[in-house]
């Protein structure tokens, strides 16, 4: 049913490129220092590296909010510069996405600056302009998803920020101006692109005004517009089927109802995309900085639901954290008592469900979230917007402090944690986040020094997933373990048969033997060789692999007909896979 194909088999690593490595002391990632790491993230054994934008742009949103989409940003280097990344990135077999923001652009591009300057305008099209507000649609970063401006005497539509207007898709030229600066990446040999809030793209023309409270959020609205899918397919067939490239799209408001419609191959319009389920799983009624107890029978559930649409066909991206959300070993782990155990088992759950897995920074050594003393201290406009509103209306700001130390984006934002000097050795000078106090302990230097590390265990986890094509291609089985802290699955096909066991607690449990016979032999667990390791009992966030033996001994043999059927006496247990 899915044809073999690279971008199925990769991994993805996401780069923040702002918080990853400084070279020249400014207090800001950069280039260079992507440069300089690109042993580094070969060393580990990923594929493919999406870099967050690094196009011109005044940072409003940190780069999401593009001035000149074939310019890169000054603050993070040169074209020669991204010329040296590519060509370096691909000498050691690593691919590169660039991250497509064409929803939006920023007020500072061109096309803005010329479209208010008159009705017309050549560019004046190219954004959405109404004399009157047409409606009360909310915005993510700002009040209203309208906003006057003086020169054009209009309003423009801004769902994101203020300085992030809407682009028309209706326009066909902004369309081939925006498929022309595709291409100038592509003929440059970049691998594809990462696709920012692309199911937005097309709008309800008419402007429904929706009903709810004035500045509502309205994702569902907003998402899959009347001409979406025909702007996709025109962009695969203008631009991306031209090229061995691959397309993740970012699925905010996709569901498994209409997946398909994006990522089916008999679509021909993306690859492949993640989706927000359970990303949202513990936002409440009021939204997500009024955070609810996360609900782990549900979160089993949206695995399962997706899985069984990528059995239809469809294919989509496993995450589990990256740079819009709390750290993963936080949110959904013990970052306390158990974050070395949570981070391991969920390094297996990234690299072993069914579809294309996506690894954010840090996210290899167990990074953590941060908690500012005060709302100060963040950068995001996200929070800012969100405490000018809180104070406007009179809301408890000691409250919001603490739900942004658990939901704010800033937490997957502070600079990575590569050795325990000052600054995480992220930069000499002053960071333009500041980093986890935490990095003295957990850093790349530490980690790698130590065997039995969260590094360790992701860089071994992915050479094995690399050789058992299963964890790609082969089909899921789902068990109803009964308890919504133990999640229990199995890859299998012709040349693997794999049983997974979670233990989402910090309780011990029994192996549930209905589930796991005799016939299947533990080769992972991510607590290794410690002594408290025993054979029926899962240990608090203890994640088990664990092979079929028959299948075990033909993927040694490498021939499946001439294995006799009979169990070997006993087999020397790997708990975890040798290091060469
Ligand atoms: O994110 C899409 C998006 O809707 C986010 O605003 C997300 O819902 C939010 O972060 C959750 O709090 C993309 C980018 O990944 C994000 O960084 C950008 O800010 C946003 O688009 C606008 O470009
Ligand atoms: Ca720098």
């Amino acid at each position: 049913m899915h044809n073999p194909t690279w971008w199925k088999e990769a991994v993805i690593y996401q780069i923040y490129p702002r918080s990853f490595k400084d070279s020249n002391g400014d207090g800001i990632g950069d280039l260079r220092g992507i440069i300089e790491k690109l042993d580094y993230l070969a060393d580990l054994g990923v594929d493919i590296l999406w870099l967050s934008p690094i196009f011109q742009s005044p940072n409003d949103d940190n780069g999401y909010d593009v001035s000149d989409y074939t310019a890169i940003m000054s603050e993070f280097g040169t074209m020669a510069d991204f010329d040296e990344m590519l060509e370096k990135a691909h000498a050691r077999g690593l691919k590169i996405l660039l991250d497509l923001v064409v929803n939006h652009s920023s007020d500072e591009h061109r096309w803005f600056r010329e479209a208010r300057k008159s009705p017309d305008n050549p560019y004046r099209d190219f954004y959405f302009w109404e004399k009157e507000k047409p409606n009360n649609w909310g915005s993510f970063f700002s009040p209203s998803a309208w906003e006057y401006d003086e020169q054009a005497q209009a309003y423009y539509l801004h769902l994101f920020s203020k300085k992030q207007p809407d682009l028309n898709w209706e326009t066909p030229a902004l369309r081939e101006a925006v498929y022309n600066d595709m291409r100038f990446w592509l003929d440059k040999g970049v691998d594809g692109f990462r696709m920012d809030v692309i199911p937005f793209i097309s709008k309800h023309l008419d402007w429904p005004e929706p009903a709810g409270k004035e500045g509502q959020l309205h994702v569902k609205m907003w998402s899959r517009g009347p001409r979406l899918h025909e702007f996709l397919r025109e962009m695969n067939e203008e631009v991306l089927s031209k090229y061995d490239i691959t397309s993740v799209g970012e699925g905010i408001g996709v569901s498994t109802e209409n997946v398909a419609d994006f990522v089916h191959p008999d679509r021909k319009e993306l690859d492949m995309l993640y989706h927000f389920d359970h990303a949202i799983i513990d936002h409440g009624p009021g939204g997500k900085y009024d955070p609810v107890e996360l609900d782990y029978a549900r979160f089993q559930q949206i695995f399962k639901d997706w899985d069984a649409k990528v059995e239809e066909g469809s294919w989509i991206n496993i995450f589990l954290d990256n740079h819009d959300f709390p750290r993963l070993v936080s949110r959904f782990g013990n970052d306390k008592e158990y974050r070395e155990e949570s981070a391991g088992l969920f390094a297996i759950l990234l690299l072993t469900m069914r579809g294309t897995p996506c690894i954010y920074q840090g996210t290899e050594i167990g990074m953590t979230n941060v908690a500012y003393p005060t709302l100060e201290d963040y950068d995001d406009l996200e929070i800012k917007n969100v405490v000018a509103q809180t104070k406007k209306n009179g809301g408890d700001l000691d409250k919001l402090l603490q739900a942004v130390h658990r939901q704010a984006r800033d937490n997957a934002r502070t600079p990575m944690q590569w050795t325990n000097e000052e600054n995480a050795g992220f930069t000499t000078g002053e960071p333009w986040l500041k980093v986890n106090e935490n990095y003295r302990k957990i850093n790349v230097d530490a980690a790698r020094k130590d065997a039995d590390s969260v590094w360790y265990f992701y860089k071994n986890l992915l050479e094995y997933r690399k050789e058992n094509k299963t964890f790609v291609y082969g089909k899921t089985e789902f068990f109803d373990t009964g308890n919504s802290r133990l999640f229990a699955y199995r890859r299998y096909d012709i040349e693997g048969d794999f049983i997974i066991l979670l233990n989402m607690s910090d309780e011990v449990l029994d192996v549930p033997t209905e589930i796991v016979n005799e016939d299947y032999e533990r080769i992972f667990s991510n607590y290794r060789y410690r002594p408290e390791l025993t054979d029926e009992k899962l240990q608090p966030w203890e994640g088990r692999i664990y092979s079929h033996y028959m299948a075990e001994i033909m993927s040694i043999i490498g021939n499946r007909q001439s294995v006799e059927k009979k169990k070997p006496k006993k087999k020397k247990k790997r708990n975890y896979r040798r290091r060469k």
